[in-house]
């Protein structure tokens, strides 16, 4: 697991060398979730797979980027991940993040034992969760991540992250959202999840939403790359990833590319998601 991670920081460091440099023009191509790519999502991927295929402990990788996985003959682990998420951010300068599931066996919800994810900000932070939930900082000059501090959740947030198309959210999910904002929440939604979810994380709590909607009943987030890494990193945390109706790390995976709806959050956002959509389905 150890040496997954190391992987992941040598990555970590050639993307953010690539987001400064390299083109943030469109490609002439979807990814297998039909999104169109930016070239740097192609880069991103193909680091990526150059030092997880690298990396002796792997034994296979899926992307967000790709539509099977690659298999190699020995390893242990199966690492999905999001190279760039949030990339259609990427031409107005904000943050972006790259996010990786570490599974064993399959990539069910309970087969996922560490998550990893970093975020290009205006620093480079990298979040590791296995047993705790520890922050790393890229020291620029050392090209070394450094310690910072372990990071668990308060029982309640101040602050509301609500995704998906307002005008196919379902009545109860906009009545829900209402009623935060008139306890007091403040809207804190950037448009990627790795900053959004980054956010809520540090400041100690809060709830970042990604509904089904009219138009898409099972959301948008992936499962492998988006979902459950962030499920394991909150619940890690001391908080809670559900569906609306379950832990999301209960969830089974239909395909590489499944969607789920999600909420991400402390205790008592969450108990109010529960109570809401109990009965709705
Ligand atoms: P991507 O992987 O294609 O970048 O999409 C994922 C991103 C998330 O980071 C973010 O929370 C969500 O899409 C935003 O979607 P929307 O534009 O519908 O708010
Ligand atoms: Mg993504």
């Amino acid at each position: 697991m150890t040496e997954i991670i190391d992987s992941i920081k040598k990555i970590a460091i050639e993307i953010s060398d690539a987001i400064k440099s390299k083109d943030t023009g469109k490609v002439e191509s979807t990814n297998a979730s039909g999104d169109i790519q930016v070239k740097l999502d192609v880069i991103s991927d193909e680091i990526a797979e150059k030092y997880l295929l690298d990396t002796s402990s792997v034994k296979e990788i899926i992307s967000e980027e790709k539509e099977k996985p690659i298999t190699k003959e020995s390893g242990k682990y199966f690492v999905a991940y999001d190279p760039l998420d949030g990339s259609s951010l990427i031409d107005v300068d904000l943050s972006v993040g790259s996010i990786f599931g570490i599974y064993e066996n399959g990539y069910d919800g309970e087969d996922i034992k560490a998550a990893v994810y970093v975020v290009y900000g205006p620093r480079v932070e990298m979040v590791v969760a296995r047993d705790v939930v520890e922050l790393f900082r890229l020291n620029e000059k050392t090209n070394e991540f450094e310690f910072i501090k372990e990071l668990k959740l308060e029982k309640k947030g101040k602050i509301l992250g609500p995704g998906g198309t307002q005008k196919y959210w379902y009545p109860y999910h906009k009545e829900m959202i209402d009623n935060f904002f008139k306890e007091g929440y403040r809207l804190r939604y950037s448009g990627g999840m790795v900053p959004d979810l980054h956010q809520i994380l540090l400041k100690g709590g809060g709830l970042f939403a990604y509904p089904g909607t009219e138009d898409k009943p099972k959301g948008k987030l992936r499962k492998l790359f988006e979902v459950f890494p962030f499920a394991y990193v909150y619940k890690k945390a001391g908080g809670f990833g559900v569906d609306g109706y379950n832990d999301l790390l209960t969830l089974k995976a239909e395909h590489y590319h499944d969607t789920t709806p999600c909420f991400f959050g402390s205790e008592y956002e969450i108990n109010k998601v529960l109570q809401t959509y109990k009965g709705q389905k």
